[in-house]
């Protein structure tokens, strides 16, 4: 794989910092071991043209590649993004297993992390972070948050004492637990101690950390 660029925010509001889905593709190339560069982008790039043949929404991530050959690939999604860097990691074996039933098994859980998880876990982020002073917003809470513990602890039942969803490290922790930081104003993971213990574990790898860092250093830089 040739050069590789991530689009990531300029700026955000605290609430934010080290949440914003650019995390999820630095970390999955942080673990397959592949460079990249970020292009930092405001509004005025979301609403543009240019930005939204990229990204239809407006949003980040995207990734941006070029192969070898010089021919170039434009990814949006952070799903999308985060299993085409696995299966191009495929060699260092590093977030898909190379066996097809087990890595069937991981990208279940990439969805179930997308599809099953995020859903929820948005929904009682957003009535916190960005209406919890609306009427309508305190008279959902309450189901909302319930929806996630059920969640939370089905997952935890799922995870029981293994170190992760499966038998090793795959695509599909990656994105559980950059599903589950979302809670991080919250108590709703360290009431399931496994899984606080499963994200701390993930949240432990030096990839991850690395990947961290290059993100708070965007909104943060050294004095
Ligand atoms: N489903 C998309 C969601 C991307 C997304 O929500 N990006 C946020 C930052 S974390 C964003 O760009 N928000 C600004 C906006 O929606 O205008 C993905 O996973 O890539």
């Amino acid at each position: 794989m040739g050069r590789i660029v991530v689009t990531a925010f300029k700026w955000v509001p605290p609430f934010a910092k080290g949440l914003v889905r650019d995390l999820r593709v630095r970390w999955a190339l942080e673990e397959a071991g592949l460079p990249y560069e970020h292009r930092l982008i405001g509004p005025e790039d979301q609403a543009s043209a240019e930005y939204r043949a990229l990204q239809p929404f407006g949003q980040v991530p995207v990734m941006m590649a070029e192969d070898d050959q010089g021919s170039s690939l434009e990814l949006f999604e952070s799903g999308a993004i985060v299993l085409d860097i696995a299966e191009r990691a495929e060699a260092g074996d590093s977030l898909l297993p190379a066996d097809p039933s087990k890595r069937s098994r991981a990208i279940t859980w990439l969805f179930a992390a997308l599809n099953s998880i995020e859903p929820h876990v948005q929904n009682l982020a957003g009535i916190d972070l960005f209406y919890a002073s609306e009427e309508w917003a305190k008279l959902r809470r309450p189901g909302a948050e319930a929806m996630v513990q059920k969640r939370l602890s089905e997952l935890a039942t799922a995870l029981g004492d293994k170190d992760y969803l499966e038998d090793r490290f795959t695509v599909g922790d990656l994105m559980m637990t950059t599903v589950l930081r979302i809670l991080r104003h919250t108590d709703l993971v360290a009431a399931e101690p496994m899984l606080a213990a499963y994200l701390a574990r993930c949240e432990a790898r030096p990839a991850f950390q690395r990947a961290l860092a290059a993100q708070m250093a965007v909104f943060e830089p050294a004095e």
